[in-house]
């Protein structure tokens, strides 16, 4: 395997240093130079400065002695069962309120199978599972749809269900979090997907996902399935109403529960998409996306990959985020229906092939890799 040496060097940052007008960047810059842990306050002045280009090579440095100049995907297919929904989340374009709504849909057993037969064929493992949480599914329901998948392929890993449906479950079986994970797991659960942490903080929750777990009650469960031995992804919903100090508290409440368990596999910023949601607004800047993702890098030193979701952030940014920080592009996925029921451009059903070359124009070596990071091949 060749490695190739890291190409943004001390040297690099230095002279670059010399140049920058922003004191409190400065003072983020040698911290990182120094290998110190950042602090809340830091990641506010990174996300406040105006230096994208010297935040950006801060964030590839650190990504690098993490990553080296490796870029991962994976060979998957995503799968939303169903968009009928409890909840009436603010930013959420997918979901419909009931059964009989115009627009509700719900796949039969034998299509859910289809799609996976779909990516088994071509060699993907990875099944992806997260929909609306309907009114009519009962706690049984949930557990046997995991048994039928690993039933007709055992070899599958299945991520699948987010915290919230997990909450879901808890409620409506009056089980505990540690309880219903294990029979998820006993079902065939392999790890539980990023799903559903939006934005932590109370007041913005409160408007943008009124009925969903709290953040406390959310990252229980992470921690649960942790304690469990099943891994899990995070992500955060941001361009909506949360300012930097929410990202920042959002992303400080991640860290903390990494340092505890160091369970999850992976940070998701996740950009917002408005049409067609109650919530509306304007779509987050490419320097936004960047600044994210490369503060995300930065912050979350106990983290060994940053996802920059293709399906949120384009192609385009998705090749420029490889070199702010992210090291993971998810993967084929297949079908996606939640952010494209928001007005995401991202166009679907992605060869493998397509993916390596996204990687290798951004100048990373494409690895694919299965769902908990471990290196299936290198594409040299
Ligand atoms: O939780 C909903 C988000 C998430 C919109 O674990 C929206 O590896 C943008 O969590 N604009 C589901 N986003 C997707 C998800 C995910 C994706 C890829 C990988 C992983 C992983 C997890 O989609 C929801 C919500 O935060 N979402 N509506 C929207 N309008």
């Amino acid at each position: 395997m060749t490695v190739v040496l890291p190409s943004v060097d001390e040297e690099l940052i230095e002279n670059l240093l010399r140049a920058a007008q922003d004191k409190n960047l400065i003072k983020v810059a040698e911290k990182v130079l120094n290998g110190k842990r950042l602090s809340e306050e830091d990641a506010l002045n990174l996300f406040q400065s105006k230096e994208l280009p010297l935040i950006g090579l801060l964030a590839e440095y650190q990504n690098r002695k993490k990553n080296k100049n490796y870029a991962y995907f994976v060979v998957n297919v995503q799968i939303n069962p169903t968009n009928v929904c409890i909840y009436g989340c603010k930013f959420c374009a997918f979901a419909v309120k009931g059964r009989n709504h115009p627009r509700a849909y719900e796949m039969t057993l034998e299509e859910i199978l289809e799609k996976i037969r779909t990516i088994y064929q071509l060699g993907g493992r990875e099944v992806h599972m997260v929909g609306g949480i309907p009114p009519h599914w009962r706690y049984e329901d949930y557990l046997n749809l995991l048994r039928e998948i690993k039933k007709h392929f055992p070899d599958v890993v299945l991520k699948a269900y987010t915290a919230i449906e997990v909450y879901h479950m808890m409620k409506m079986s009056r089980k505990s979090a540690e309880e219903v994970l294990l029979e998820l797991k006993e079902a065939g659960l392999d790890v539980l997907p990023g799903g559903g942490a939006e934005i932590f903080n109370e007041e913005k929750r409160k408007i943008i996902a009124p009925y969903k777990a709290k953040a406390e009650e959310y990252l229980k469960i992470h921690k649960t399935a942790h304690r469990l031995g099943i891994p899990t992804n995070i992500t955060m919903l941001y361009g909506h109403i949360e300012d930097y100090k929410d990202r920042v508290e959002h992303m400080s409440k991640v860290r903390k529960v990494q340092d505890e368990t160091g369970g999850f596999q992976v940070f998701i910023p996740l950009k917002y998409h408005p049409e067609g949601t109650a919530l509306g607004g304007e779509l987050a800047s490419p320097v936004e996306d960047l600044k994210t993702i490369a503060v995300a890098r930065l912050f979350l030193d106990n983290f060994d990959h940053i996802k920059a979701y293709w399906v949120t952030l384009g192609e385009k940014i998705t090749q420029v985020a490889l070199n702010y920080g992210a090291d993971d592009i998810d993967g084929t996925i297949l079908e996606e229906k939640i952010v494209h029921a928001a007005g995401t451009k991202a166009a679907l059903g992605h060869a493998k092939e397509k993916l390596i070359n996204l990687i290798k124009e951004a100048g990373k070596i494409p690895v694919e890799r299965d769902t908990f990071y471990r290196p299936l091949k290198v594409y040299n």
